[in-house]
Formats: C-alpha cells, structure tokens, sequence
C-alpha cells in the first residue's frame, strides 16, 4: 500500500490518530456524554435505573453494552421535545424526518453541536476531493431535511463558494452549472441520474461540463448506478451516509481512495490517486459517534468486519443526545489502515436497511437484491419498482423495469422475450416468482429527492 496522500485534510490531527488514540478519546467523550444525558434527559436516567445502571458504571468502551439501546418509537413517544438536554431557549435549530408512518421525529441544535457538524462536512467534503476554490450546488432541499442546509453550512466553513439552488427543476440546475461554473454537484444519486439524462436530453455537454465532483447521500448509491453517472456525467463521487437522529449528513464519508478508479479519466481529477487494497466504504467521524454493529434479532455484538445493524452513539451532542441508536441500516466496520493516511474505521457503503425486507410467500427479498439483478441485465436502466399486493391470500409482485433506448424494439415478439428472461433471472436468484413489466425509457417516475423503490400494499 503506498503511503500518499491524496486529498488534503479537514483536521489532519484528528483523522490520523492512531487506534490507541482514538478509542482513548472516544472512552473520555463516552462516560461525559452519558453523563450528560443521565442528568438531564428523564427518559435515560429512568431506563437506566430499570437496568441498574449509573454514568459511574462506563469505564470501558465495551461498557456501553450496559446501556439501554434507543430506537425511532422512542424519539415519537417523547415528541417533539422530550428528549432534549438543554432549555429550549438554547436550542438554535430543528430539524426533523418524517419516516413512512406516524409522528415526525425532531432533533435539535445548540451552537456547539453546529460548530462538529460543519467540521464533520468540511471532513468529508475534503476526503472527496473538494476544496475551497469550489463552487458546490446544492440539489438538496432546505427545510426540515438534515441534508441541505447541514451541507451548505459545512461546505461555507470550508470556504467554497455555496449555490442553495434547493431540490428540483432541473433545468434551472443546469442553467446555474453553466452560468456559475459549478464545480461540485450534492444530491441524491437517483436525482444526479435524472439531471444526467435531462441534460443529455437537452444537449448539455456534461463532458466539457467545470462539474468535477458529485457528494451524494442519504439514500443507497448502488455501485453500478454510481459507475453511471460517473461515466455520463464525467465527475468523480462519493457517498455520503448520516441520519438526523444522531446529527444528519456528516456520520461517515468514502474518501477517494476507497473507490474504483479506473473509469475516471486522468485528467480529471488533480490529486493524486492511490487505491486501498480493502476499497471498503466511508470513514466515519470517529471522534463524535461511538460505533457498534450488532445482530439485528439479538441486539449482541457481531465480530468486527461482520455484516449487521449500525448502532451509533454520538459523542459530543448537547441539545439531543442519544445512546445507542438503533439504524437499522445493515453494515459492517473495519479497522485497518486506509491507503488515503486517515485512521478512521470505515463502514460498508450501505445497501439495506433491517425495515427494507419484503416477505413474500415466505422468502426474504431485499430490494438491494433486484437492483443488483437488474444491473448484470444489458438493456435494462437502473431505474426499477417494486408493487406488492396480497390477492385472494397470496402475494404477488410486480417488478417494473426500464429499459434502455437502444433495448427498446417495436417487435412485441422480442419485447416479451427479453421480459420473460429477466423474469427467470430474478426468479433463479431470488427464488421467488415475480411478474416483470418493462417500461419505455423514461417512463419510471423520477424524484427530486430519496427515490421509493417498493409500494406494499398489503395489510
Ligand atoms: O438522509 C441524512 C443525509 C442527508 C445523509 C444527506 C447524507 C446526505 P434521514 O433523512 O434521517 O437523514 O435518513 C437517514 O437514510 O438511516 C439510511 O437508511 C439512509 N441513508 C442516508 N445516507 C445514506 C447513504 C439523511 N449514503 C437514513 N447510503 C439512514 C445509504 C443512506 N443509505
């Protein structure tokens, strides 16, 4: 592994500490971070005292197993703010995610806990490659969403030149890319795709495009639509992953050397690019979010670099601390050095969430599954969606596919060939039959912000 390192770092300090270093700090952050919330959060110190424990109780890292785990149905039990550790008067910002079902959950902010999220931004805008002299544009929506206005002001403290053009009317974005020389795009990944084939719609020349870097997140960026768009767009991205309950955007990010790098031109990029042999997934900010992965059934650890449930306690939080939150977002973490030079573990870029899996007649499908299935599938676009129904008693799915336009044939013959085979396809893998409908280039509706794959419509 060569020892270069390929971007410039946020707080080089803090992302070369050595492992010793690290969970050093980590334990000191831990047993005040517990105390905190003991003292000032009644839910906590009331759990706490059903399991017998007390803030003295932390002496070790591993001692956070003896605290209790919290999960989404307690920040709706406690809305909106019975979770909070600080006035109310001290609480400079809210946010908040709205989830499929019930209450939103709401997550607050005093001054300190924005000054680690900038920093967390300007962290991982840095491990992509950006630097201040960009200009980043903002595809992201500004309101009760984490990802807008927590990128914006993380990409300010860095000292680029912010463009709040918010979510949707693409044709707008493109306008400001060319107008403003935009150099770095932050979106989701589905709505970078719907920009890419929108410009080349309309002409624009994405290859002499000043666009360089895409930062996407908060939603799964599989591999192949990635290798997309950065083929079509002609940038180099990188995922981004966070959730609001423990912050928003800013938990972990892929520096550039965990990435493949072989279909970006050289010319493109002015760092220099070394690989990790490892290529596994994002750093995360280990000096503000404690991480353990664990059996989602079970609750108890899994080995390090063993697939399982995210739990993540940030450190360093005032107005909303939270303990061992409970992600359901599937994962696992290393440990080993990275060829970039941070010391950070990093997590498996995530793909699957616990909540994401359909049971169907009896037999487990991931969405993450069917993408993966449709990706081998020359013709087909990653665009896809899942409907489930339930008639008379029994399942049944419909995977809707997009095709490609040079798939698409006037040959009703041929059309239904290549459907019944990517029928069988998905019925081999996934050992479960589904009804696949192809849909004209185009034709799968695109969003402007997360893309929902699966509609289940069953009880
Ligand atoms: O999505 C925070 C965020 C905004 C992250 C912008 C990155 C960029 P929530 O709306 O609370 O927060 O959704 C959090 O989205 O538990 C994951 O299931 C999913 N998610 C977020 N980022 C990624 C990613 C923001 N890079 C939930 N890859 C999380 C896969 C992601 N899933």
């Amino acid at each position: 592994m060569s020892n270069s390192v390929i971007t410039p770092m946020f707080q080089p300090e803090i992302e070369t500490m050595s492992r010793e270093e690290i969970r050093a700090l980590q334990l000191a952050k831990l047993k005040d971070q517990v105390a905190w919330t003991y003292e000032r959060v009644p839910w906590y110190r009331e759990k706490m005292g059903e399991l017998g424990v007390v803030p003295g109780d932390i002496q070790t890292l591993e001692d956070i197993r003896k605290l209790p785990f919290t999960d989404k149905s307690v920040l709706r039990d406690t809305y909106p703010f019975g979770l909070f550790a600080i006035p109310l008067d001290d609480v400079v910002r809210l946010h908040a995610s709205s989830g499929t079902t019930g209450k939103p959950i709401v997550v607050g902010y005093n001054d300190h806990d924005l000054d680690i999220w900038r920093d967390c931004i300007a962290r991982l805008a840095q491990m992509a490659g950006v630097v201040p002299s960009d200009r980043v544009q903002m595809a992201f929506g500004y309101g009760m969403f984490t990802g807008g206005f927590g990128l914006h002001y993380g990409l300010e403290h860095l000292g680029c030149m912010v463009i709040p053009a918010g979510s949707g009317n693409t044709e707008r974005h493109l306008m400001m890319i060319n107008d403003y020389q935009t150099t770095v795009l932050i979106a989701t990944p589905s709505y970078a795709m719907h920009m890419c084939e929108y410009g080349e719609k309309h002409g624009f020349d994405w290859e002499n495009s000043s666009l360089r870097i895409g930062l996407f997140g908060g939603e799964p960026c599989p591999p192949a639509l990635k290798e997309e768009i950065e083929r079509r767009m002609h940038i180099i991205c990188t995922d981004n992953y966070g959730l609001t309950e423990v912050m928003g955007p800013g938990v972990s990010g892929e520096c550039l050397a965990c990435r493949d790098m072989q279909h970006i031109a050289e010319d493109h990029f002015f760092w220099e690019i070394v690989e990790c042999e490892l290529r596994c997934g994002m750093h995360i900010a280990e000096d503000h979010f404690l991480w353990e992965v664990v059996d989602p059934e079970t609750g108890e650890p899994v080995g390090e670099g063993e697939m399982g449930e995210l739990v993540l306690t940030p450190l360093d939080k005032q107005a909303f601390p939270v303990l061992r939150y409970r992600t359901h977002d599937l994962s696992y973490v290393i440990t080993e050095p990275c060829a970039c030079g941070r010391t950070h573990a990093r997590m498996k870029k995530v793909r699957t969430r616990t909540d994401d899996m359909l049971i169907i007649r009896g037999t487990n499908v991931f969405p993450s599954q069917v993408e993966d299935i449709l990706a081998g599938i020359e013709g087909v676009s990653p665009h896809y969606r899942i409907e489930v129904d339930n008639d008379n008693g029994l399942d049944h799915m419909v995977i809707m596919v997009e095709l490609l336009p040079e798939a698409f044939s006037d040959s009703f013959e041929e059309m239904d060939r290549f459907r019944k085979q990517i029928q069988t396809k998905l019925k081999d893998t996934m050992l479960v039959s589904s009804d696949v409908k192809l849909i004209e280039p185009g034709g799968i509706e695109r969003s402007f912000g997360k893309t929902k794959h699966v509609t289940d419509r069953r009880n």
